[in-house]
């Protein structure tokens, strides 16, 4: 049976390149798409995700713009990746986009993606929770109608992946960028799993990742996951602010074989004040949600190098 899929992404490399990898998922049916200005730029970002669309896909997938805003912007370094993919010749060859737009703003076109399907739709976030917890505040329903919410975003380590003045250093940056939206979703009665730092911590970017797609350049699509991640400083001696995993191509790969990945269910909170702004923390107290927090990491690279191949 194939999974019905609804794709919110922020524009950055591995959100590009998931849509993507989602498209070659031969049990995957993707029933919209929505682009949120968090990590990237909202014009090339759905710019881009039309032209993956129309180029890897078979163009039919609609795509709608985010018009939420975060509360802790990302870096313009970061951010800027997404006018890079836009740009690549792959992209432009054709001269033409055809995917079709929505008029509707995300958190809208999602509950419209959600009420039209026949099915339970299966939510994939792999940027901040805005568009969601909007969508959830104006039509509480739909949540009879999602099957889970898959999430990048989170951690339960001492140490997240925010470095920031007047943060305490241990909240992810998707939760960071809108803090109430993540409380909002966890005061929802949704199944949640989160693709934690925990499991992408172990999926790094590295030189002999970089060379093993380059050596299999003639695929179409292993060139392109390539390109894309030239964009990224590639983890070599020790870890920085800057380096790049492979975040939410793991959590999509979660979609596609769950086998890769050991999930467990725990309790937490979702902090929203300073200086923890954007914190998951376990507690007894909190609503269950159900953990990555382990990878099979061979496998894991296998199996997006096989999915960019049939591209
Ligand atoms: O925190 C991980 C999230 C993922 O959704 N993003 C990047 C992924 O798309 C934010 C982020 C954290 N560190 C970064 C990030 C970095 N060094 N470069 C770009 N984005
Ligand atoms: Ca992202």
């Amino acid at each position: 049976m194939t999974k019905k899929v609804y794709f919110n992404h922020d524009a950055g490399i591995d959100d590009l390149v998931s849509l993507f990898l989602l498209l070659q998922m031969d049990e995957v049916e993707l029933i919209g798409v929505s682009v949120i200005p968090a990590d990237g730029y909202l014009e090339p970002g759905i710019s881009a995700s039309r032209k993956i669309i129309d180029r890897f896909g078979n163009g039919a997938v609609e795509v709608a713009r985010s018009n939420s805003r975060g509360v802790n912007p990302f870096p313009k370094e970061w951010r800027m990746h997404t006018f890079y993919v836009d740009a690549l010749p792959i992209l432009n060859e054709s001269g033409v986009v055809t995917a079709p737009e929505s008029d509707l703003p995300a958190h809208e076109h999602l509950i419209k993606a959600v009420r039209e399907n026949p099915d339970k739709t299966t939510l994939l976030f792999t940027g901040p929770l805005t568009d969601l917890a909007r969508a959830l505040e104006i039509a509480p329903d739909i949540q009879a109608k999602i099957e889970k919410l898959v999430w990048m975003g989170g951690t339960f380590l001492e140490v997240g992946n925010v470095q920031e003045p007047e943060h305490d250093g241990t909240a992810e940056w998707n939760a960071f960028w809108d803090p109430w939206a993540v409380s909002t979703v966890w005061a929802s009665d949704l199944t949640i799993e989160m693709v934690a730092l925990e499991s992408t911590n172990q999926v790094p970017l590295t030189l002999s990742v970089r060379n093993q797609w380059a050596s299999l350049r003639r695929f179409t699509g292993v060139d392109f996951v390539g390109q894309c991640y030239a964009a990224c400083p590639p983890l070599v001696h020790v870890e920085t602010n800057s380096t790049y995993y492979l975040w939410d191509v793991l959590t999509t790969a979660t979609i596609g074989k769950k086998e890769l990945v050991k999930m467990k269910e725990v309790k937490s909170i979702a902090l929203t004040e300073a200086p923890s702004q954007g914190r998951t923390l376990l507690s007894e107290q909190g609503r269950p949600v159900s953990v990555v927090y382990d990878v099979n990491r061979d496998a894991f690279f296998d199996y997006i190098t096989g999915l960019a191949k049939l591209a």
